[in-house]
């Protein structure tokens, strides 16, 4: 395992274990507003991947300024999640 694919992997590790003990919210990955989590944000993830963008309406779902796996990471984390 290279460098990057090892970061990688430890950044997805860390994202899923602080979902599973975040009390506040599980639809994380909620980037339309609708307070589900589907096909729609993913959409949205996958539309802005690589991008440097400054909200979570254009997929930047932890909020560092860019969509990238860990975005994506998160969305797939809460897959079908709903707040309703
Ligand atoms: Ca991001």
């Amino acid at each position: 395992m290279t460098d990057p694919e090892l970061f990688s992997a430890l950044t997805v590790a860390s994202i899923c274990i602080s979902l599973l003990f975040d009390p506040v919210g599980s639809c994380h990955g909620d980037c339309t507003g609708d307070r589900a989590v589907d096909g729609r944000d993913l959409t949205v993830v996958l539309a802005n991947f690589g991008e440097a963008v400054v909200s979570i309406t254009q997929g930047d779902v932890n909020d560092d300024g860019r969509v990238d796996g860990a975005d994506l990471a998160i969305v797939l984390a809460t897959w079908q999640c709903r707040e309703w």
